[in-house]
């Protein structure tokens, strides 16, 4: 073997290769050109010591080997259904790890609302984590593109690890793309992802835990994530290319953003895209499929093509919350996850004896199986005498896009879509009205993408009812301060001549008794409004933090598309001003971004201009004004 020291040539490193991969998998490596991977593979190698390597191709063969392996090597559980798996990552990997999720800067340069952290002491570290950590192992190496085949928009990137589970939700989640790291190599940019499982237990659970480390080196365009796979953590291009996107989206002035796309129809047919970015649990997924077309539900990547702003979706599937789905709300996804011709690996639910798969809104009875703690039967309880849940809430499902009956034909085109709105959604019970549209693209972006905010739920006991700042929805994926994030928005907009319409969402507005008012269908009238405003087909009233339906329109909407009648007593409730509150709300907003130094002049002119708004507002009618005393634009 050639030792560790000085590979500096394209042939020592081919040399070592050749004498440490098997005959097939060298050839597979070989024939890409670039000497980069090539020497980055190596040094991987090196460091993780695997006992052997599997590259995956385009070929069905190696699609099947991952899947037949991930099965054989007990990493997926086989279900009563041919193609449909479960997986258990373990009581404590259920989730994405804020904590050990850092971006590594210069001497740890801080930034923030971002967790960074020295690189050098931490690629020291995840070093020292990952040595010989795939001792026993096989290593996978698989290619992917991140965007549609032969498109501006799309980024690639090449995974490592020792999961199959891992690989075989990339199988699915994205487009392999060995062929075209064949095809380009030396010409293409791409990001490196190395994830090990690190030590498994007998029900394949990582042991380490405590030694988990999700490392983002932006500068290197490289993720290390090691002991943990929940796949939020784990599987590459999800969330950790999420955040090296959004940086060379910031460095190249087009954005990266955790946002949907969707088509809603209008008259005569016509389809308008919205993308529209929420928290986890403020209805993103239920408003996806709400509307009449689905391009993407998770994450978009919108670039400024002649003036336009167009989205591309760059995955090819969904890895969904499955907790409540069930076949009277969610009939698509519902069938999808119970058809006996699909895909699917389901993740943290309760696998039955006998092999169905359990979770809750599952039309079946519930059993003992298994589940994310181990053995579970009904009514079985932890430590603290508090009963486990069968199926976890964060239990979800990796399924291909292109089983739904509503997915948009242009999910694969090269320019992606045109974005004609884009929409911002959280949990706010005392605030927001249900619809709200931005008076322009820099008022949007600084009072409903910047200033988003969503209520603590019951995960965090303490503090039911806050409200959690999450602007863009990217708290947890910003790889950029906050305020560069705001800038790059204004300059975005700036060079657009077709300016998206910003809209906010809040599907949570509770009434005076703390009732929900508005029912989980009703996103539908609002997306159809939000579809004729993008057209100017119908007047707003203008308020001091934007326009609002007029009741006409809105009981018009809920019939034509809902066959629900909707009161004025309701239109009251929804739509008058809580000014107030919305005063409260700018000043939490305005005291964050005074803590952040990068934050662009321009919010605070936009923020005291609605302050200013809003006080006139309440000298002339009070604190909460019903939209009928406005005037109609
Ligand atoms: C989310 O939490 O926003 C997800 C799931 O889409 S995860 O991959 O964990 O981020
Ligand atoms: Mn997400």
């Amino acid at each position: 073997m050639v030792s560790s020291s000085n590979l500096n040539s394209d042939a020592e490193f081919l040399t070592y290769l050749q004498q440490t991969l098997d005959p097939e998998s060298y050839r597979k490596l070989a024939a890409i050109n670039d000497q980069s991977i090539l020497k980055w593979i190596t040094d991987m190698v090196k460091l993780a010591r695997p006992s052997s390597v599997y590259v995956v191709t385009n070929s069905s063969e190696d699609i099947a080997y991952v899947a037949k392996v991930s099965l054989e090597r007990g990493e997926e559980l086989p279900t009563n259904i041919p193609r449909h798996t479960a997986h258990f990552d373990g009581p404590r990997d259920l989730a994405r790890d804020r904590k050990n999720t850092r971006v590594l800067t210069q001497g740890g340069t801080p930034i923030p609302l971002v967790n960074t952290y020295d690189r050098d002491v931490g690629l020291r570290e995840i070093r020292e984590i990952s040595r010989g950590i795939m001792e026993g192992r096989e290593m996978f190496i698989a290619f992917y593109c991140f965007g549609p085949p032969d498109s501006d928009f799309t980024m690639y990137a090449v995974q490592l690890t020792d999961s199959a589970y891992v690989i075989h939700s990339e199988n699915i989640l994205y487009r392999n793309c060995y062929d075209e790291f064949v095809k380009k190599a030396s010409n293409l940019r791409y990001a490196k992802f190395f994830h090990s499982a690190g030590v498994r237990d007998r029900d394949g659970w990582s042991v380490n835990v405590d030694r988990r480390r999700i490392f983002i080196d932006i500068e290197d365009s490289t993720v290390y994530s090691v002991n943990t796979q929940y796949a939020g953590n784990s599987v590459g291009l999800k969330k950790l290319m999420l955040r090296l996107c959004v940086y060379v989206g910031y460095r190249e002035k087009w954005l990266c953003e955790h946002m949907f796309i969707a088509g809603v129809r209008g008259p005569g047919g016509r389809v308008t895209y919205f993308t529209g970015a929420f928290p986890a649990g403020c209805g993103k997924t239920s408003t996806v499929f709400s509307a009449d077309t689905v391009v993407g539900d998770d994450i978009a990547i919108i670039k400024n093509v002649g003036g336009l702003a167009r989205g591309v979706n760059p995955e090819v599937g969904m890895f969904g919350i499955i907790d409540g789905v069930n076949p009277a709300d969610d009939p698509d996804i519902y069938e999808i996850l119970t058809s006996p011709d699909t895909e699917v690996i389901f993740s943290n639910v309760l696998l039955k004896d006998g092999g169905e798969v359990w979770w809750r809104g599952k039309e079946s009875a519930l059993g003992s199986g298994l589940n994310y703690a181990g053995r579970w039967w009904p009514g079985m309880k932890d430590g603290s005498g508090l009963e486990i849940p069968p199926s976890h809430p964060n239990a979800r499902f990796t399924t291909s896009i292109r089983y739904l009956k509503n997915l948009d034909p242009r999910i694969d085109h090269p320019l992606g879509v045109p974005i004609h709105g884009m929409i911002f959604g959280g949990r706010d019970p005392r605030t927001l009205p249900p619809v709200l549209e931005a008076f322009n693209w820099d008022h949007g972006v600084v009072t409903i993408g910047a200033s988003l905010e969503s209520e603590k739920t019951a995960a965090v006991l303490e503090k039911v009812g806050e409200m959690e700042f999450n602007p863009f929805a990217m708290l947890d994926f910003l790889s950029i301060s906050p305020g560069k994030f705001l800038e790059l928005h204004f300059e975005f907009g700036e060079n657009l001549t077709v300016k998206p319409k910003v809209f906010s969402v809040n599907y949570f507005l509770k009434d005076e008794f703390g009732r929900y008012i508005a029912n989980k269908v009703d996103k539908k009238a609002w997306l159809k409004w939000m579809e004729l405003r993008v057209h100017g087909d119908v007047e707003a009233i203008e308020t001091p933090v934007g326009y609002i339906p007029t009741y006409s329109d809105l009981a018009r909407l809920f019939d034509e598309y809902l066959g629900k009648t909707y009161s004025e007593e309701r239109y009251l409730k929804e739509f008058s001003i809580r000014v107030d509150q919305y005063l409260e709300k700018t000043r939490r907003i305005w005291s964050i971004y005074s803590e952040i130094p990068d934050t662009p002049r321009k919010l605070f002119e936009i923020l005291t201009e609605q302050k200013r708004k809003l006080e006139d507002l309440r000298a002339r009618y009070g604190s909460v004004v019903e939209p009928f005393k406005l005037e109609r634009k």
